[in-house]
């Protein structure tokens, strides 16, 4: 605190306390030194982005304070830390949630305005990290906050990306990317570690040898190395002392090598060296699913594992008298889905073959030490590698994941005696169409606790994709449904809502969700309920403003705000949302007395680059939005925008401003999602399917607060089996007919009648995520809002009812489960 120095501290103590204190004071000394010291600018050439970095640093100084105490706290006392690998984590602006959590948003808002700044054009100044795709990028930092939060030491790995996920611009309707240089103006946050860094071998060969005690052993004598450093980001907890850490490894040549390259003269050569070694961090894969045979990406993913799990060891071994044979009691490593999988080998190669340890005290550490959870059944998401490559790239690895398979199988036949087909479902490689390793079945072997993101998710990964698993081990499955902070989804996103919550129910609720039950009796209570529509109206002219800015669409924030934001993806099915759009302007121009409530239909999401068919629908979504916005017969009752660059940034934006949230994927194929999750906390009702966390999110608002339709993953699936023919559906439907006549004859797109075919084609032809057959039922839904919106009482007793039962969706919850369920790990209170 501010008020000077406890009685214990030490005079060196004293002094970076009173430099690092939380008043407006200390606050604006601090920006004023780093100004100085580390911008070193002239002042009259001082911009918001200086005073941005200025007032970023000065924030990091106070983290780093917590994190030296953390750090002590933890490792010193001998408790246990969670790894949570991830190749990605989505952490989005760092300084309003930072501020946040030290509690000094209003102190660096004074600081700023005596130094002449808006606190609020200083933090629109922060270029957003996107080192993620979408919702597994983003769970990961959720889950960071809430380790943190709730006190538990936890440290994040990952890959220090170049360029992150690409910035999206549209163009005439059509996606283009850019590439996401977000390191070109500094990164404040990081703190570059070069002495913490560890070699990474890649191909060559493993050879047998005889050790000083004559054992036979084998070593990998690897063709290539490069070497890792960490760049460390503290991750704040809220309102308490505990400051965790997310360590990014960024690849660069071996030293040795170059020099060597440059004493033979071949300086060129050297350059060269260092070029390619930096090319494994360079770019993220812009994918959801991974485009399997990537051989960078397997670099990727073994190269940060690598400097991961070497420093776990490193960290182990500085613990006087802690023998590698104790990890997993001090650390539990979670792998975020398969992409950190190689672990399982490349933690047994150095057990085996570095540290000694014989093959089966090794795989019981190994086992004891990780747990895997997964994130989709797409079976075009399930990680393999072909053979020949994996042997190519890591001959060592496969030589241990042979072995591993060879000794699990033999489980398993003890286990199933005589059952051949189930081996060869079971095994670690797979047969069919070429060799290759199986990654989902390396982490599922390699971990003592399995689960899935959602109550469905995890119920169809144990009865289909991991069935034999399951069998074999029911007791290492669990569920863990995902959640969200709400500190950056509902406190920072919706300062209106965080206020009147602070008023109705006291604080607290921030770190105790389920407190939000408070709400309920307030739910029908007239000045409340005016309150909470102020608020909503308010998000609203927010957003719509953002959107009249980026897009020159101007949208009403008395309409109904409609709105689906996530990957562009067949199977989240924007398509079915704009037949629905489609459908209401063909009765409004079929009927010219036809009036309906009108409605802001907002898109926002990234299709993958090399994903034909998602850019169609990025194209479809701005076509009818063209026609719709400038047709006077209809833009009365409608507008369509499609939010560019969808980023944690403008997701703070859209999420608070939403009346409605779709989250019409195709039931079963949704793991969880989490975007459904921050639209209720922030009072949205959901039009949904009975698909991933829907389900609960319906169980827990009640039935009567959420529009359910579509078909259930046990009927989807039966529908398959009996041979789905979408047609069918547009023959039995002449409004459906009508719609898709629209789309493909040239009425959005400027007479074109080629653009939009391969849309409504594949619908017409294939339709793999069952468009057609659940549109009926989708129009039905709609209708249902429709007349729920036009009671106003009732729709804000709805939306009350919603973010009052959101409390389950909290990451607090997810990681305390997290913790007591799979890493036993307990909270580690820093003192302040
Ligand atoms: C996956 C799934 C989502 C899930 C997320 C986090 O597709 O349904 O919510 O992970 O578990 N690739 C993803 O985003």
């Amino acid at each position: 605190s501010a008020s000077g120095p406890s009685s214990e501290s030490t005079p060196e103590q004293t002094r970076s306390h009173s430099r690092t204190g939380m008043d407006p004071d200390s606050i604006r000394r601090g920006i004023v030194d780093h100004l100085r010291y580390s911008i070193g600018r002239p002042a009259a050439t001082l911009r918001p982005e200086h005073y941005y970095r200025a007032l970023a640093l000065a924030v990091r100084d106070r983290m780093q304070d917590n994190r030296v105490a953390s750090t002590r706290t933890s490792l010193e006392l001998g408790h246990k830390v969670v790894c949570y690998f991830s190749a990605e984590f989505l952490m989005g602006p760092q300084l309003g949630v930072n501020l946040l959590d030290l509690g000094i948003e209003a102190a660096a808002a004074t600081a700023l305005a005596e130094l002449g700044q808006d606190l609020d054009e200083v933090l629109a100044c922060e270029e957003e990290p996107g080192l993620g795709n979408g919702g597994l990028g983003r769970l990961a930092a959720c889950y960071l906050d809430s380790l943190a939060t709730l006190e538990r030491p936890a440290i994040g790995y990952g890959i220090r990306y170049e360029y992150g996920i690409f910035d999206q611009e549209i163009r005439d309707g059509w996606q283009v990317e850019k590439t996401d240089n977000w390191l070109v103006a500094g990164n404040p946050w990081e703190i570059a570690k070069p002495d913490v860094s560890y070699r990474v071998g890649w191909r060559g060969y493993s050879e047998h040898y005889r050790d000083a005690g004559d054992v036979d052993r084998v070593r990998w004598v690897p063709g290539r190395v490069l070497r890792g450093v960490a760049y460390d980001t503290p991750v704040q907890g809220y309102d308490v002392r505990t400051c965790n850490v997310l360590t990014l490894w960024s690849a660069h040549a071996v030293d040795s090598f170059a020099l060597a390259a440059f004493n033979t003269g071949d300086y060129y050569k050297a350059v060269e060296d260092e070029v390619n070694s930096e090319t494994v961090t360079k770019v993220l894969y812009p994918n959801d699913e991974p485009e399997a045979g990537k051989r960078l990406r397997l670099l990727q993913q073994y190269f940060f594992v690598s400097c991961s799990l070497q420093h776990i060891l490193h960290i182990l071994d500085d613990l006087a008298g802690t023998s590698v044979r104790a990890l997993p009691e001090r650390f539990a490593v979670q792998l975020n889905d398969t992409h950190p999988s190689i672990a399982v080998a490349e933690l047994m190669r150095l057990l085996v073959d570095e540290r000694r340890l014989d093959w089966d005290e090794a795989w019981a550490i190994t086992v004891a030490t990780f747990g895997y959870t997964n994130h989709t059944l797409l079976p075009e998401a399930l990680e393999t590698w072909p053979l020949a490559m994996f042997d190519e790239s890591l001959p060592r690895h496969l030589e241990i994941i042979y072995e591993i398979n060879r000794r699990f199988l033999d489980e398993v036949r003890a286990a199933f005696p005589g059952d051949e087909a189930r081996l060869r479902r079971m095994s670690l490689i797979g047969e069919e169409g070429g060799k290759t390793v199986r990654m989902a079945h390396l982490a599922t072997v390699g971990s003592h606790a399995i689960n899935g993101v959602a109550a469905l998710h995890t119920e169809l990964l144990e009865h289909s994709v991991l069935a034999d698993f399951y069998q074999l081990w029911p007791e290492r499955f669990g569920n863990k449904t995902n959640g969200v902070t709400p500190r950056r989804f509902l406190a920072r996103a919706n300062p209106g809502l965080r206020e009147l919550l602070d008023a109705t129910i006291g604080p607290g609720w921030l770190t105790d969700l389920d407190r939000l039950r408070e709400l309920e009796p307030f739910a029908d209570d007239p000045t409340f309920q005016r309150q909470w529509r102020e608020v909503k109206r308010g998000n609203k002219a927010r957003l719509a403003r953002y959107v009249h800015e980026h897009t020159g669409i101007e949208l009403n924030p008395d309409w109904l705000f409609d709105i689906q934001v996530k990957r562009i993806h067949e199977y989240k099915r924007q398509h079915l949302n704009v037949l629905h759009i489609v459908t209401l302007y063909h009765r409004l121009k079929q009927d010219p007395d036809a009036t309906i409530a009108p409605r802001a239909f907002v898109f926002g999401g990234k299709a993958a680059p090399g994903y034909f068919l998602a850019k169609r629908i990025i194209k479809l979504i701005n076509a009818v939005g063209e026609r719709v916005n400038n047709d006077p017969d209809v833009n009365r009752f409608l507008r369509v925008a499609f939010v560019p660059n969808f980023n944690v940034q403008n997701a703070e934006l859209i999420y608070p401003a939403a009346d409605l949230s779709e989250q019409i994927s195709t039931a079963g194929k949704e793991a969880s999602g989490t975007g459904n999750m921050k639209f209720m906390m922030n009072g949205a009702l959901t039009i949904g399917t009975l698909d991933g966390a829907n389900v609960e999110i319906r169980d827990e608002a009640g039935p009567e607060n959420f529009f359910l339709f579509g078909r259930t993953a046990d009927e989807v699936e039966q529908i398959k089996r009996d041979g789905y023919r979408p047609a069918d559906y547009v023959d039995g439907n002449p409004e459906l007919a009508a719609v898709l006549g629209l789309i493909g004859d040239g009425t959005f797109t400027h007479g074109d009648t080629e653009v939009l075919r391969p849309v409504v084609d594949n619908l017409y032809r294939d339709d793999p995520f069952l468009v057609l057959a659940d549109y009926a039922a989708y129009l039905e839904a709609q209708e249902r809002v429709s007349a729920a919106w036009a009671d106003s009482a009732g729709w804000t007793r709805m939306s009350i009812y919603n973010s009052a039962r959101s409390g389950k969706f909290s990451s607090d919850r997810a990681i305390a489960e997290y913790c007591d369920d799979i890493w036993d790990v307990g909270p580690v209170p820093v003192p302040k």
